[in-house]
């Protein structure tokens, strides 16, 4: 396709919930979102998923905005026409920036599949039309408190449940919940607030039949990772350190991860993720599709990744509703702990515009 024209805008959405994480407490996503239209006026949607500071990732919003502006936009612009799968080969040679990288793969993407009316789950390989919704419930004040939200997405409908852990927060709170919860698929994220010393800790965590503890070290922690898999039963799956096909050979070689979270931002790319899913599927590794508070334009994209085979453990795929009162897109509701995978051209959704304009807070075009 030839690109005439990419739009970018900073959009501001409150959380229905302050979310708590090892690294942080938010209680609004600042998104990126990017727009493409081809010399035809078709039109591609995208978000980065980075957030405003880089405390998960290195990414940031403004980073990657300056990023796009000044390297990758430019980059794809000196080319007459460019396909998709281009994309990642054109941007390959600036260093880093996955997540700005996989946003604008994905907005030409979403552009080059709606001309050729294509589903972005049938693009790429998508065997399911529903998949299962797991939820992630972040640190909390009190053990009444967290178990006061775990049953509102248990009575939701929410097949799988994931809390976030870190140092002062973990044995007690998984116990707490694993008792109330006896037969509930469980499982808990660090975002790396552990070290390589605290083995014998999360050990204690076995009893508690959890399917995967995810990303307790360093996301450069391989080495580090592959000794705690020994320490404990329960499944190392790793989120930050997987950042290519790459890194996640290195991992299954090293013993470092016997699960994967998939995230598109975080490995740049839908193209990407497909790899990665195809060398665990290979590997006999189950995978899973991470989230990153995705308004409605991002989840529609992973609902499509999570619908392909290996994706055999919920995702973080929640409904809109868990995040935003009001989504940008139409909201994506559950049904007995399902969400629905879109068939339509692309993403199969579109931003509401006049919503998307009231919580804009920077746009620029660029020609
Ligand atoms: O999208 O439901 C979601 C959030 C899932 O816990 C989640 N994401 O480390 O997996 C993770 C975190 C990263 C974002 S935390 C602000
Ligand atoms: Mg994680």
């Amino acid at each position: 396709m030839k690109l005439s024209e990419i739009e970018l805008r900073i959009i501001h959405l409150p959380l229905v919930r302050p979310f708590r994480t090892s690294f942080g407490t938010q209680t609004s996503r600042e998104v990126l979102m990017i727009k493409v239209v081809d010399d035809n006026g078709i039109t591609g949607w995208a978000e980065c998923v980075a957030m405003s500071e880089p405390l998960y990732s290195p990414e940031y919003v403004t980073g990657c905005l300056d990023l796009m502006k000044r390297f990758l936009i430019p980059a794809l612009k000196s080319k007459a026409e460019i396909t998709a799968e281009e994309v990642p080969v054109i941007l390959k040679p600036f260093l880093g920036g996955q997540m700005a990288k996989a946003a604008l793969e994905t907005a030409v993407l979403d552009a080059q599949l709606r001309s050729q009316n294509t589903s972005l789950a049938s693009y790429l390989g998508a065997t399911k039309d529903r998949v299962e919704c797991g939820v992630s419930v972040g640190i909390a004040n009190n053990l009444e408190a967290l178990a006061e939200e775990v049953k509102s997405y248990v009575d939701a409908g929410y097949r799988r449940i994931k809390l976030k852990i870190e140092p002062g927060w973990d044995i007690e709170a998984v116990k707490h919940i694993r008792n109330l919860h006896p037969n509930i698929p469980l499982q808990v994220d660090a975002n790396q607030a552990y070290s390589r010393n605290d083995g014998k800790h999360l050990a204690k965590l076995d009893e508690f039949n959890l399917l995967l503890i995810e990303q307790p070290l360093d996301e450069h922690d391989i080495l580090g990772h592959a000794a705690l898999a020994k320490e404990v039963k329960t499944p190392i799956c790793l989120d930050e350190s997987i950042i290519s096909l790459h890194s996640a050979e290195d991992a299954l070689a090293l013993k470092a991860t016997t699960v994967i979270n998939i995230k598109p931002g975080r490995v740049g790319g839908y193209i990407e993720s497909v790899k990665i899913h195809d060398l665990c599927v290979k590997n006999k590794i189950p995978v899973w599709c991470g989230g990153m508070l995705e308004t409605g334009i991002g989840r529609a994209a992973n609902l499509a990744l999570a619908a392909l085979p290996g994706f055999t453990l919920p995702g973080d795929t929640s409904a809109s509703a868990r995040y935003y009162k009001e989504d940008i897109t139409v909201p994506f509701v559950m049904d007995d702990g399902y969400l629905t995978v879109p068939t339509g051209p692309g993403i199969g959704v579109e931003p509401n515009m006049q919503f998307l304009d009231e919580i804009t807070t920077h746009k620029e075009f660029i020609k």
